[in-house]
């Protein structure tokens, strides 16, 4: 690992996360500048200006390092090389200084919890004998089974793109653990050795310039006492879940924030979380526990389906999602932070998922959506085309879809008789392909994404949804995204004031308010496509003004489908 002198750096004030707003690119989907129909870096540095004019504050790359791409990057075979498939670390080095040239700042995406069955490390730990043996998981097969043999993984815990978690390697005739994929094998954090690793891996990257890490299921990398302890996982739940919070996770955050001087150096950390609950995320986002800034829930993006599975989908009634909000907003009122989400390369486009994408309301729920979201106490996260109001694609085949966990999904659930028609429509609900269709820049062939044949199917709606349209018309979606990213930077009351819902049951409103002093702001959103009268319950609304509508003319007495209204109250 070369040192490095002269990289591009900037400076971080104490805690300044809590006032920025962070993008999200998918790389692979974000734009291609050399026609191989995949984006790369020099296409995201080409974009910058765009980003600046949102003004973001920072972006979250999804995974470039070098991979086999079997789960699009989230597969790493070393961790500081990029794939040719974006570019060269050159590439990236312009990236994090243009970016700073511009303000903007540079998260990585930091994917430890596995690495690629094709990464040195693992190849190594594949020999019995190897001083990395015990980097990984191993397990001989079930007692009395034949190695290799059908069912004769060692328990019968699934994984979340393959039917099972554990997979035979013939060169040591044992088993080894991958909770997403045979193409994912699980490190072992319990050696010194891999953490030590991962470590000095950040620490290269923060040398280079970047200014934190988006950690990838960091939850899941302390393993329950079966398994550290040489058995299996308990048998009855799916891997992810058994894994999850597991009993030294604080120390192992707590440990990697000292080693790579994460809090020493002011670098933003979010840590993805599936599984975390509340308790969980107020342990980790303790300042003084000095882990993490942040962290992702899963919570409110897993209310539409039927317990653990997403595919069993589930109407989802907006007092429900609103609950779920507040819940995490009032457990992280006193101590630590929330990350704020809709949408992100995992999970079906926001407007066509919480709010209506037919052409009468698609731009005023996308609108609506993001003031209800950036109004909430955290710091908000924007994933690529959502700040134009980018939807679901129409995916009504399964050769549509080329997600590694939507093909798991199909072949699983049509082995075990579930209809062709019932698993596309729970695919076209909740497939991860929605949100990695290229970003629609213009009306011209490919929506502008690439000069040559995209990877993926651009979406067909994009000439009348890309950001050149959006860009152009100041009351488009874009327009009111700079505008609450202008808020946020302008008004301490939306950074820290303190957050109350109102008329909690009411099916069509979603309204809070924010106080900070005696300074308070007022949300007052219709989130259906019926209009909606404003019911008594409101604070005094005289001598309140509109801060930011979606609606010009609002009608005092009743809020037009998927209107909302931001108000400055009456000083209190
Ligand atoms: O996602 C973790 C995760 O839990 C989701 O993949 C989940 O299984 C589902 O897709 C969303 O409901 C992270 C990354 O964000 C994802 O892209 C990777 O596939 C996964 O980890 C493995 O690295």
């Amino acid at each position: 690992m070369s040192s490095t002198t002269d990289f591009d750096r900037v400076a971080r004030p104490d805690r300044w996360w809590r006032s920025a707003v962070v993008y999200q690119i998918y790389p692979r989907s974000f734009q291609d500048s050399d026609g191989d129909g995949v984006g790369d870096l020099p296409g995201i540095t080409s974009r910058l200006d765009y980003l600046a004019e949102l003004g973001v504050d920072v972006i979250w790359l999804s995974p470039v390092y070098r991979s086999p791409q079997v789960d699009n990057g989230y597969d790493i075979s070393d961790y500081t090389e990029i794939d040719p498939l974006f570019g060269t670390l050159a590439d990236l080095d312009e990236l994090i200084a243009a970016a700073h040239t511009r303000g903007i700042k540079l998260v990585m995406d930091l994917v430890v919890n596995h690495t690629s069955d094709q990464h040195a490390w693992f190849t190594e730990s594949r020999d019995p004998s190897s001083a990395k043996r015990d980097w990984y998981f191993w397990r001989p097969a079930r007692p009395g089974s034949e190695p290799g043999a059908p069912g004769a993984e060692p328990d019968d815990s699934q994984a979340a793109f393959a039917p099972s978690a554990w997979t035979y390697d013939p060169r040591s005739g044992q088993y080894y653990l991958g909770v997403f994929s045979p193409g994912q094998p699980d490190l072992n954090w319990e050696n010194p050795g891999v953490r030590q690793a991962v470590y000095a891996m950040m620490r290269w990257w923060v040398e280079r310039g970047v200014d934190g890490f988006r950690m990838d299921v960091i939850n899941l990398i302390s393993k329950p006492a079966e398994l550290t302890s040489g058995r299996t996982i308990e048998p009855g739940q799916g891997s992810l879940r058994r894994v999850a919070n597991g009993p030294r996770l604080d120390e192992f955050l707590a440990e990697m924030n000292r080693e790579v001087g994460l809090d020493a150096q002011n670098l933003i950390t979010v840590g993805e979380m599936p599984g975390a609950t509340i308790e969980v995320a107020q342990r980790v986002t303790d300042p003084a526990r000095r882990e993490l800034n942040m962290v992702f829930t899963f919570e409110h993006v897993n209310l539409d389906q039927v317990g653990w599975n997403k595919w069993d989908l589930a109407d989802l009634p907006l007092p429900r999602l609103k609950a779920n909000l507040a819940q995490w907003q009032e457990g992280l009122a006193e101590t630590g932070w929330n990350s704020l989400y809709y949408d992100n390369h995992d999970q079906p486009r926001a407007v066509s998922r919480f709010g209506d994408d037919s052409p009468e309301h698609r731009v005023n729920s996308a609108k609506t959506l993001a003031t209800v979201l950036h109004l909430h106490k955290g710091t908000p996260y924007i994933y690529q085309g959502e700040e134009f109001g980018m939807t679901n694609a129409p995916l009504t085949q399964i050769g549509h879809y080329l997600d590694v966990e939507a093909l798991n999904y199909h072949a699983l659930a049509a082995a075990a008789g579930v209809s062709e028609e019932q698993i596309l429509r729970s695919l076209a609900r909740k497939g991860r392909d929605h949100a990695r269709t290229p970003v629609q820049w213009d009306d011209t062939p490919y929506a502008g994404f690439t000069t040559g044949v995209p990877w993926m199917a651009v979406n067909p709606n994009y000439r009348e949804i890309n950001a050149e349209a959006s860009r152009r018309d100041p009351g488009s979606v874009f327009g009111h995204f700079q505008q609450l990213i202008r808020l946020r930077h302008a008004e301490e009351v939306v950074r820290e004031g303190r957050f109350e819902l109102l008329l909690p049951e009411h099916e069509q409103l979603w309204v809070f308010t924010r106080t900070l002093g005696d300074r308070a702001l007022l949300v007052i959103a219709n989130c259906s496509s019926t209009p909606a009268e404003l019911p008594p319950g409101l604070p005094a609304l005289d001598g309140a003004v509109l801060v930011l509508g979606t609606h010009p003319d609002g009608a005092t007495g009743r809020l037009a489908p998927w209107e909302s209204r931001l108000l400055r109250l009456g000083e209190r």
